[in-house]
């Protein structure tokens, strides 16, 4: 037990107190520079020159000359580019990110000097911002045209506790002043305790680390300095969006009225995206950063994963046991159990034996069921291992004073390979296609990607010793290792707050001297590993049948969910991890990488009963839903509980059941990058109240999953933005008002709140237990009309494709489209769809069976029409209970439900229903 529980506190032990408060009274580091020069580029953009006004003397020397960039790069975003006026520096590279390359430096010598200031222009104007600057100190502000905010300003005052602009070899630092109101997300990984919400003065260190998301505040396994910015004036809202496209490890300090960066390399690249909502400002960011990944089907069914199904029977048992309790699943999983000796891409002949296993396979992809194993980059140094001959051969590896460098992971001692190499690709893709053709697995799980190391420094193999010898735990450092601190990369002038406690950068990961392909630094590629190794299996998955990939990274970067999901790593089995879990998510969300979730029942040590309940509530709405659990934890399959049983069939019955709007969104999501799991605040902007809410989200922009977040609770204080909302498990109930309300919902151990909102139409199946069967359910379709209004309006949208195509889209003749749209006037209701490319949709013989309109005022419907087939018509009215508060009674009145069942609405054709609704008289 002990090494699990101790690889997991370990951060939390050493977390002594954060020296951060100390910091943020730090004087101020530089003098700033001056703008020297400036013109308008030929292709529309300012190009500036900048000279430094004095040295300072902490974090090395200044540069002298810089050079800055200003690009209104499309109507929404506008690009601010500082570097070097002399030198090219380290960039996220162009081949991992496609973008503009901004102009190349050039020597202080040529400067043009025609417009030496003071200048005639000291504002750039898009089509959405203005761009503003001040030339001595040079400082620049980005303004909203429209209503004249600024949103970024990089002014320093006397008595601001940092500078103007500081430019440095291994230290950048810049700032902007923000409204004491503004509301900022994002800026992660991190564990967030207040919640979503950015909250002042907390830390927010970004730096790939294995650290487990059990340890708060502090920087995890991704790296995305990316935050939204949400202002309300006067009622109305608007939101904005920046990025610093920095790879480099940076220290963000958020302090309510400011931010500063503090980067140790790189340039400053800044984007600004012009929103104004929150879904425009994720939109705008992922046209950047690339459209989250398209998903497979089955990647929307319940995944169950553990470490420790120590053999073939184990897992087989585990899929037995779930078909038997009724429990939905579609994914079963491995972790490192099924390897030969922890190395990637084998099989332990003894208990997973090859012929057994694909027997195995062959059984549930008969099902239905996909098989997903994980695979961890360090690669064993093992002079019998194919993997690792073939790598040596191709020289994939990354070195260290020219020599591979080497690290320790679970095979023992490792090689890690340079994703940055297109060598490397090449041969990763090679052994992925071996792998494949040995186990037909249907999708990867990259692991320990940040990367993740035993040890650090500067290693080697021990000589007479076997290590690890099989007696200790394999986490614990026996390569025969010296610190590495004598570059000015292992130990940077200035330290960030890495592992939250300023430990050394190359800390139990490669060391930061180490180097890829071309010369490139560890240091400035570090963060980047995760997310290089995605795009190089993505290639490799695609490249295999052609199939849609499905790749789950624990290391992300901006861009990264163009091509992976993600979970938020190694949690705990307590109520703060279910609650974190949720912002977590949502941070994703805006990060562009939508397919995200958390190990369901926490990986560790043990939930209790009641948690596991009340998690799969939770998660059977994550996007990406998997009951996860570590090595010496005890079994939390569902099934274990009979208690936890019934709260999954309930509430994995009920995302089974909307696997067609998780889909749709999915595909909005490719489209768009609109999050599939969204703050409520961003369906309803202007409603202050939702700004730091954390307990509660929407699928889409409206299906509200309210859980119950707190032990021996079966209640839940739900907020309710203003409008109506039906309860998608029992429809006959509904609540409503003008304003919004906290409304204290009854939810007894097996229920979890879900409520559709107005105005929607929700295309739903009849589950099943996996995927693949509830997808050839007839369909029905939910519309939701404001409780008791007279004309009104709703609309939905369903997309339905061949899922294992690699593209998710329209065109190609294997996916279809429908809006649905529906109207209350003057008492009739109507009802139609409108299809493009219905030949798919009818090839697979979908029908609409059952329509269900809830919020109805009336006395009884008729003179129902319909154009589409129908046989056995049946159209029924009931009553709906709708909860108003005491100030809104008079509108209170108990509406309608109208129910027209034995429909044979072929989806894929155009088809419209109209009924009168009986008035009273
Ligand atoms: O050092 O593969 O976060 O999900 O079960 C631990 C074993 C390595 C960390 C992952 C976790 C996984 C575990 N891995």
């Amino acid at each position: 037990m002990l090494p699990s529980l101790l690889i997991l506190l370990l951060p939390l032990l050493l977390c002594i107190a954060p020296a951060h408060s100390a910091r943020y009274a730090s004087a101020k580091v530089g003098y700033g520079y001056r703008l020297v020069s400036v013109e308008e580029t030929p292709d529309g953009g300012l190009l500036g020159h900048l000279q430094l006004n004095k040295k300072s003397s902490i974090y090395g020397p200044d540069i002298p000359y810089l050079q800055l960039f200003v690009k209104q790069e499309t109507q929404d975003r506008l690009r601010v580019h500082i570097t070097d006026a002399e030198k090219q520096r380290w960039e996220v590279p162009y081949s991992l990110l496609p973008r503009d390359q901004p102009p190349p430096p050039s020597p202080a010598v040529t400067w043009s000097r025609k417009t030496t200031p003071p200048v005639s222009v000291s504002e750039y104007s898009g089509s959405q911002f203005i761009f503003s600057y001040t030339t001595n100190p040079f400082t620049f502000a980005v303004k909203r045209k429209s209503d004249g905010q600024t949103l970024f300003n990089s002014a320093a005052d006397d008595s601001d506790p940092y500078s103007t602009l500081v430019f440095k070899d291994q230290y950048l630092e810049i700032s902007t002043k923000l409204p004491a109101d503004a509301s900022l997300y994002g800026l992660g990984e991190n564990t967030q305790p207040h919640g979503i919400k950015l909250y002042p003065n907390d830390p927010y260190t970004l730096y790939t680390m294995d650290i487990s998301a059990i340890n708060l505040n502090t920087d995890l396994y991704g790296a995305h300095p990316v935050y939204m910015d949400l202002r309300n004036v006067g009622g109305k809202a608007s939101a904005h969006g920046v990025l610093l496209l920095n790879s480099n490890g940076m220290d963000v300090f958020y302090r309510g009225t400011s931010l500063t960066y503090k980067v140790i390399g790189g340039v400053l690249d800044f984007y600004f995206f012009a929103g104004p909502t929150p879904l425009a400002v994720v939109d705008q960011y992922t046209q950047l950063i690339g459209r989250p990944a398209p998903m497979p089907y089955w990647a929307f069914g319940f995944h169950q994963c553990r470490w420790g199904y120590h053999n073939l029977s184990v897992v087989e048992d585990v899929v037995a046991n779930y078909q038997k309790a009724k429990i939905p699943l579609d994914v079963i999983w491995n972790d490192d159990d099924h390897m030969d000796g922890h190395k990637d891409f084998t099989l332990n002949p003894i208990n997973y034996p090859r012929p057994k296993l694909l027997a195995f396979l062959e059984k549930i992809h008969n099902m239905g069921m996909k098989y997903i194993v994980i695979n961890d980059p360090g690669i064993g140094i093992n002079s019998t291992y194919g993997v690792y001959q073939r790598g040596l051969a191709n020289d994939v590896f990354i070195k260290h004073d020219g020599e591979n460098f080497i690290a320790q992971v679970w095979p023992g001692a490792v090689h890690f390979p340079d994703f940055l190499n297109p060598k490397t690709v090449e041969w990763w893709g090679d052994e992925i296609r071996r792998f494949h053709e040995l186990v037909p697995i249907d999708g990867l799980w990259i692991d320990m990607n940040e990367a993740s190391n035993f040890c650090s420094g500067k290693c080697k193999i021990p000589e007479g010793r076997i290590c690890p010898n099989g007696t200790g735990p394999g986490w614990i450092c026996c390569l025969d290792c010296k610190n590495i601190t004598d570059t000015r990369w292992d130990n940077p002038p200035y330290k960030i707050n890495a592992s939250g406690l300023q430990a050394p950068i190359g800390f139990k990961t490669i060391a930061t001297s180490a180097v890829h392909y071309n010369g490139v630094l560890e240091y400035d590629a570090h963060s980047l590993y995760g997310f290089s190794q995605s795009i190089a299996t993505h290639k490799a998955l695609q490249g295999l049948e052609g199939k849609r990939p499905f790749i789950l990274s624990r290391s992300t970067f901006v861009g990264s969910g163009k091509y992976v999901a993600h979970w938020t790593g190694d949690n705990q089995g307590t109520w703060q991890d279910l609650r974190y879990s949720i912002s977590t998510m949502l941070n994703f969300g805006i990060f562009g990488v939508p397919m995200v979730g958390s190990d369901i029942c926490g990986f560790y040590p043990a939930p209790t009963e009641e948690l596991c309940n009340r998690w799969i509530e939770v998660g059977a709405f994550y996007p990406f839903s998997r009951d996860h659990a570590n090595y010496y934890s005890p079994r939390q399959e569902l099934y274990q509980w009979e208690s936890v049983a019934e709260s999954a069939r309930n509430a994995l019955g009920m995302r089974y059941r909307l696997l067609p709007y998780l889909y749709t969104l999915s595909h909005e999501a490719h489209m768009t990058g609109a999050p599939i799991a969204r703050p409520l605040f961003f369906s309803f902007p202007d409603y202050v109240k939702t700004y730091g809410l954390s307990t509660q989200f929407l699928l889409g922009s409206g299906v509200m999953v309210s859980p119950v977040l707190e032990q021996g609770s079966t209640a839940v204080k739900a907020l309710f933005p203003p409008g109506t909302w039906f309860s998608l498990f029992d429809m006959t109930q509904a609540i409503t008002s003008k304003e919004g309300q906290y409304v204290t919902l009854d939810t007894p151990l097996h229920a979890v709140n879900v409520h559709a909102y107005q105005n929607m139409i929700i295309p739903m199946q009849q589950g099943g237990l996996i995927s693949r069967e509830a997808r050839k359910t007839p369909f029905s379709l939910v519309v939701t009309f404001p409780a008791g209004a007279q004309e009104t309006q709703a609309k939905g949208q369903l997309f339905l494709d061949d899922d294992e195509l690699p593209e998710m889209k329209l065109g190609g003749g294997s996916s279809t489209y429908i809006d649905f749209y529906a109207t209350l006037s003057q008492g009739k209701v109507k009802l139609w769809s409108q299809v493009q490319e219905g030949e798919y949709a009818l090839k697979n013989g979908w029908i609409v069976q059952k329509v269900s309109v809830l919020g109805l005022e009336g006395v009884g419907a008729s003179d129902l029409e319909i154009d589409g087939a129908a046989e056995n018509v049946e159209m029924s009215v009931s009553p709906q209970n709708v909860l108003a508060p005491l100030s809104d009674v008079q509108d209170a009145k108990s509406s309608m439900i109208v129910e027209i069942s034995g429909l044979k609405l072929p989806v894929g054709k155009n088809f419209a229903l109209s009924w009168k609704m009986g008035t009273k008289g």
